[in-house]
């Protein structure tokens, strides 16, 4: 099959107290699992598509058939948004971001802090279920955006460096309707070494 469910760098426990074990096990194998069996199912008849990377496929998605599209946006977004999600978080985190990134965060949102107040905003006026991210478009700006439901910035020609992911499964067994006090929490767990290195691809 041409997608598979990748592991998770560490211990589903690893992100306590701020990511319970329950909501990590049931959110990578069950959530994440079910996208990528999904977007497999999708493309079954499809070979060409197989072929493909998640990301181009989703670089191409204006071009894949109407009858599949929407299962792909779906699918293979859900696939490549969590497969960031779960690369961008570490037991403790990174101390703060570093090199071009953090030089990029400081000039456009004037530091650290400001970034993540304009993440959170826009994580929590996304009604229903979706994400929050931060992006840089093809010259390298920085950008705070939110998308619905599994929708990726890869659409839009963006590439995501940092997402949060704001559907109630990934915070409702621990913080249950406590979005705001999930995000604060979550901020805890980046991995800044990874979403620098994403910056720079
Ligand atoms: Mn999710």
């Amino acid at each position: 099959m041409p997608l598979t469910l990748p592991a998770l760098a560490y211990d589903v426990a690893a992100l306590e107290p701020h990511i319970d074990a329950t909501t990590m096990t049931i959110h990578h194998g069950k959530h994440h699992a079910a996208y990528v069996n999904n977007a497999n199912n999708a493309m079954t008849d499809h070979s060409a598509l197989q072929a493909l990377s998640a990301i181009d496929i989703l670089k191409k998605i204006n071009e894949t058939p109407d009858t599949i599209r929407q299962a792909l946006i779906n699918n293979v977004g859900g696939h490549a948004n969590h497969t960031l999600f779960w690369e961008i978080m570490a037991p403790g985190g990174a101390n703060a971001p570093t090199g071009a990134l953090a030089a990029a965060i400081t000039s456009t949102f004037g530091g650290v802090d400001q970034l993540k107040a304009q993440v959170n905003d826009a994580a929590m006026k996304r009604f229903g279920s979706g994400w929050g991210w931060l992006v840089a478009d093809a010259n390298g700006a920085l950008k705070v955006i939110s998308t619905a439901n599994q929708d990726s910035p890869i659409m839009q020609g963006l590439t995501p460096l940092l997402g949060v992911d704001v559907w109630e499964h990934a915070y409702y067994l621990n913080y249950q309707n406590r979005r705001a006090d999930y995000l604060a929490a979550w901020w805890n767990v980046v991995n800044w070494s990874v979403v620098a290195a994403n910056y720079g691809r």
